[in-house]
């Protein structure tokens, strides 16, 4: 490897180092903690306390400014923002594998396969295409009304963060679940 490109990886290396600590020190704002959650004082949360907290601490509105329901075809278009960091419409290969897929999706879903043209791209029409054929909705929306409410959310949050199913969010799950919300 020559040095000029040794010394391009190792600058934007330190770039990306820097973006990921302004990110942290902007997420530390609204940071919510575990033991606040957790009314028993067990050290890991149960179903009933993540969606207490949830509630509590009003997270319902990422997806909906004033709380109401909202339906699932607004649900999939905020999802698509929310993954959409730089804000252009596309989600690129470090967007759709980032750490927000993994903790926003239930269990760990690859969202390359929803390339379906294998540009490296996920186009806003793909994302909407794949969500519809895998029905991703109801993932959330637990009543399959076609609306999704902060109850609901609040559930499926639970169930996204308890990566290791043991119907329990412990404190590395709630922890990485933080980060990645923001
Ligand atoms: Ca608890
Ligand atoms: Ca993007
Ligand atoms: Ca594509
Ligand atoms: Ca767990």
């Amino acid at each position: 490897m020559k040095l000029r490109h040794l010394i391009t990886i190792i600058l934007f290396a330190h770039l990306i180092g820097g973006c990921a600590t302004l990110k942290t020190h902007r997420v530390n704002r609204n940071w919510a903690h575990l033991e606040k959650w957790d009314l028993n004082g067990n050290e890991n949360l149960d179903k009933d306390e993540f969606m207490k907290g949830y509630r509590r601490n009003k997270f319902f509105t990422r997806w909906e400014q004033k709380s109401r329901p909202i339906n699932d075809s607004i649900f999939v278009g905020q999802l698509f923002s929310f993954l959409d960091r730089n804000d252009d419409n596309i989600l690129d290969s470090i967007e759709y594998s980032s750490g927000r897929v993994l903790w926003t999706f239930h269990g760990n879903k690859d969202l390359d396969e929803w390339d379906m043209n294998d540009d490296e791209i996920v186009a806003r029409h793909e994302f909407r295409q794949m969500a519809s054929d895998e029905r991703l909705s109801d993932n959330y929306d637990l009543t399959s009304n076609g609306w999704i409410t902060g109850p609901e959310m609040a559930e499926s949050m639970f169930e996204v963060c308890d990566k290791n199913n043991d119907g329990k969010v412990g404190a590395i799950e709630f922890y990485l679940w933080e980060v990645y919300r923001q």
